[in-house]
């Protein structure tokens, strides 16, 4: 089944690495590797303990809103944005909190970041912290990755007992006390406000929104979540400046991302490439399509993306603004590639059954409409389609759309209508011949 265990393709030795990957083998992740490639000089900076005066909090949250970063679990959200949000003179606990509970299908990021670079992410978090007056947080990792979850943990050890984490940082008067947390392997707990429910020991199902964790987060206090990636992103744009980082990318879309790159390639696997790379040039990055076959289609930013033909796929560049353009979303960055061989039918049926499981069932478009959906792809799979199937499919689809109160409905919906829409006779051949059009062409 395409379920988290799916994202197993994930191979360590493909990075162009500009950043986040920059130098790793491996084996190079402890604190002294950290160390001896520039770790914690950003956090040293921001408290001034390298002969500079430090940065306020202000002037933290400043540098990166002029960074250009967005979130990079999903949303894209501007991330300093997001951080001035955090009431600065809150009188309880805040909390900040790493949403590193990768699920999607097709993203294999994460899991890379805290294992091969885990103080990146620490010490994003300790800046976030320090800009927003927090003094808890907490590490939310999935529950089916196991070796990062050790190597975080043990990376914690190191930081705390070399004085960048805990009590009165390198002596300042900034404390931060961090924690990981291992999930149970939901894909819905990647849903920040279902993460936050988890976290507290309940049931991982999302709340309303809003109120925002923003003003209701953790235990009902303020708290900022971001992704691992968006973490480790800002340390690189504290040492080097906002507009360093901006400049790596493109307008509006700052800095680098990670593209897990998985399906018919010749070399799947994670690739840090500046925003606004042309896709071709990441397809080339990861060898090309498998066997030298043709590129049939792309589906963008993991499986809550519309997928896109390879027309389309082929004249956009890697940033936000670009696929969004095209009538998709950037997503995560999983990047999963399908050439002429492979089914849309199939490949639908397998996407559906995957939100089916996932859905929480907490409302009702969402539990029943995922339910339909994966019966009736599985109908018209199976060779028991109606020519009404494909209309009835988007009806379904556009029922649930925006009418649940997270966004797995509109995930499940999404590349359903876009499947629908880009590919629709690949679904009638299948309902007029009972059978795959692929072998036909291929
Ligand atoms: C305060 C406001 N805060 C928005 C915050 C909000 C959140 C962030 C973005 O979905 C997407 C989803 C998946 N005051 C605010 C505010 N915020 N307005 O900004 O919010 P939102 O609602 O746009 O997005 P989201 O609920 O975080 C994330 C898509 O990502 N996705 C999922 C990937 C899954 C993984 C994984 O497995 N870990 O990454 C992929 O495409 O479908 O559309 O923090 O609180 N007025
Ligand atoms: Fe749960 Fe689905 Fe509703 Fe989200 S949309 S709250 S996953 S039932």
């Amino acid at each position: 089944k395409f379920s988290a265990k799916g994202t197993e393709t994930c191979f360590h030795d493909r990075h162009i690495n500009p950043q986040i990957y920059a130098g790793l083998n491996g084996s190079n992740w402890s604190l002294q590797d950290y160390v001896a490639r520039g770790g914690y000089q950003a956090l040293r900076k921001i408290l001034g303990k390298d002969g500079g005066e430090g940065l306020t909090q202000d002037q933290v949250i400043a540098t990166v809103k002029e960074s250009g970063l967005r979130g990079r679990g999903g949303a894209g959200f501007p991330t300093g944005l997001k951080w001035s949000f955090m009431p600065r003179q809150f009188p309880g606990q805040k909390y900040l909190v790493c949403n590193s509970d990768e699920g999607e299908p097709g993203t294999c990021k994460d899991r890379d970041i805290l294992q091969f670079n885990p103080h990146i992410v620490i010490e994003g978090m300790a800046i976030a912290a320090y800009a927003m007056g927090i003094t808890v947080g907490y590490n939310y990792i999935h529950g089916e990755i196991f070796a990062s979850y050790d190597r975080f943990e043990a990376a914690l050890e190191e930081a705390r007992a070399a004085g960048f984490l805990g009590d009165n940082i390198l002596g300042s008067n900034f404390s931060f006390q961090l924690h990981a947390a291992h999930g149970f392997g939901a894909y819905i707990c990647g849903e920040e406000t279902a993460l936050l429910e988890s976290l507290e020991g309940k049931k991982g199902q999302p709340r309303f929104k809003p109120p925002f964790p923003a003003s209701f987060g953790l235990y009902g206090k303020p708290t900022t979540i971001n992704n691992t990636e968006t973490f480790a992103a800002v340390p690189w744009i504290i040492r080097n400046g906002g507009q360093a980082y901006l400049e790596c990318g493109k307008p509006n879309n700052g800095g680098t991302k990670i593209y897990s790159v998985s399906g018919d390639v010749e070399r799947p696997g994670n690739y840090e490439i500046p925003m606004g790379t042309p896709f071709s040039k990441l397809l080339e990055l990861a060898g090309g399509v498998r066997g030298g076959r043709k590129l049939k289609a792309v589906i963008p930013g993991g499986s809550s993306s519309p997928v896109l033909p390879a027309s389309i796929m082929m004249d956009c560049t890697m940033d936000y603004d670009s696929i969004a353009k095209a009538g998709s979303m950037l997503g995560s960055g999983a990047v999963i590639v399908m050439d002429e061989t492979r089914c849309m039918v199939k490949a639908l049926q397998r996407l559906s059954y995957f939100y089916m499981h996932e859905s929480c069932g907490q409302c009702t478009p969402c539990r029943e409409g995922t339910g339909w959906l994966s019966r009736m792809v599985d109908r018209i799979e199976g060779g028991q389609g109606r020519p009404s199937d494909m209309d009835l499919l988007d009806n379904v689809a556009e029922n649930i759309q925006g009418r649940t109160i997270c966004a797995l409905g509109d995930a499940a919906a999404m590349p359903v209508r876009a499947m629908i829409k880009h590919f629709r006779h690949e679904f009638e051949y299948h309902v007029e011949h009972k059978t795959c059009m692929v072998p036909a062409y291929v």
